[in-house]
C-alpha cells in the first residue's frame, strides 16, 4: 500500500495523536505556551515521527486535511486547559502547503469559532522558505491572519535565507531561534555570538525571541542572562501526550 492512501486511512482510522510540548518563560521559568506537534501511531510500527510522513503529506496535498486536523484538536485542547484555569497559548505549525491556501484565514477563522478559543491564544509558526517564493501574496496572507488576532511565529530561524529585510516587512511577532544555534552554547563560542546578536536585533524590531532545542542548564544560563523571552527543549520536557502536558500543569512546573 503507497504511504499516500496509508495516511488518508490513518486519518480516518484516527491514528494521528497531537503532541505537546512546553514553552517556557526564561525568566520565571513558568510554562506559558505549548507546540502542538503531531505523531502517527502505527498499529504494527509505532510511534511514527512527522519527518518521516510530512514530506510524503506535503506532497499529496494530504497536509492540508491533516493539517487542519492538529489545528483543530490543538485549539480544542487549549480551550479546555484554558477553561480548567491554565492561561497558555497554544503554537501550531503551519506547512507550505496550507500556507498557499486561499481560504486558509476563513479556515483559521472557523476552527476559532468552532472551539471557542481567543485568537490571540493562537499561534502559527511558519518557516522562512514560505516567505520568499510570492512575497507579495505571503504578506497578504500574513495580514489576513493577523487581523484574525493570531500572532505569527517565524519558525526554525537563522538556517534558511540570509537576507533580513524580510523582517521589517512581514508582520511576524515571534522569531524562533533554530536549534542548531543553541546547541554547545558556551561564551566565546560562535553559536553564542549568533544567538546574542539575533536576540539584541529581535527585541530592537519589537519581536519576541524564542530558543528551541534548550537541553542543558549551560544553554538555559546562557538564554537568561541575554534576555531571551521563552525556551523549549529537553531541558525542561520531550513533547507529550495530552494526558502527560496536563500532568505538568497540575504540578505546577
Ligand atoms: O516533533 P518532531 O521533532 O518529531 O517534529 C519533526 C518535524 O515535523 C518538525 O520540523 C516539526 O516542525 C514538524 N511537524 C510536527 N508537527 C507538525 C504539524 O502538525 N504540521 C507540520 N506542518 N509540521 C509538523
Ligand atoms: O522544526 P520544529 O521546531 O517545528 O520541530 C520541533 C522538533 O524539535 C520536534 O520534532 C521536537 O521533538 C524536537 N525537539 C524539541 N526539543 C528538542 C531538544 O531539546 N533537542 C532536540 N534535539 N530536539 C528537540
Ligand atoms: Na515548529
Ligand atoms: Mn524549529
Amino acid at each position: 500500500e503507497p504511504i499516500k492512501t496509508r495516511l488518508c486511512n490513518a486519518l480516518e482510522r484516527e491514528e494521528f495523536q497531537v503532541y505537546y510540548q512546553p514553552q517556557v518563560n526564561v525568566q520565571t521559568g513558568k510554562i506559558i505556551s505549548a507546540e502542538a506537534l503531531v505523531r502517527w501511531l502505527h498499529p504494527e510500527k509505532g510511534l511514527i515521527s512527522p519527518a518521516e510522513f510530512i514530506p510524503a503529506a506535503e506532497e499529496t496535498g494530504f497536509i492540508v486535511p491533516l493539517g487542519e486536523w492538529v489545528l483543530q484538536t490543538a485549539c480544542r485542547q487549549m480551550q479546555v486547559w484554558q477553561n480548567a484555569g491554565f492561561p497558555l497559548r497554544i503554537a501550531v505549525n503551519l506547512s507550505a502547503r496550507q500556507f498557499r491556501q486561499p481560504e486558509l484565514s476563513s479556515r483559521v477563522a472557523q476552527i476559532l469559532a468552532e472551539t471557542g478559543l481567543e485568537a490571540n491564544s493562537l499561534e502559527l509558526e511558519l518557516t522562512e522558505s514560505l516567505m520568499v517564493e510570492d512575497a507579495e501574496s505571503a504578506i497578504a496572507t500574513l495580514q489576513h491572519l493577523k487581523n484574525l488576532g493570531v500572532c505569527i511565529s517565524l519558525d526554525d530561524f537563522g538556517t534558511g535565507y540570509s537576507s533580513l529585510s524580510y523582517l521589517t516587512q512581514y508582520p511576524f511577532d515571534t522569531l524562533k531561534i533554530d536549534r542548531c544555534f543553541i546547541s554547545k552554547i558556551t561564551d566565546g563560542c560562535t553559536n553564542a555570538a549568533i544567538v546574542k546578536a539575533i536576540i539584541e536585533m529581535a527585541h530592537s524590531l519589537c519581536l519576541e525571541v524564542i530558543a528551541e532545542g534548550v537541553e542543558t542548564e549551560a544553554e538555559k544560563d546562557f538564554l537568561w542572562r541575554y534576555k531571551c523571552d521563552m525556551m523549549q527543549g529537553y531541558l525542561f520536557s520531550p513533547p507529550l501526550t495530552a494526558a502527560d502536558f496536563e500532568q505538568l500543569l497540575l504540578e505546577g512546573k
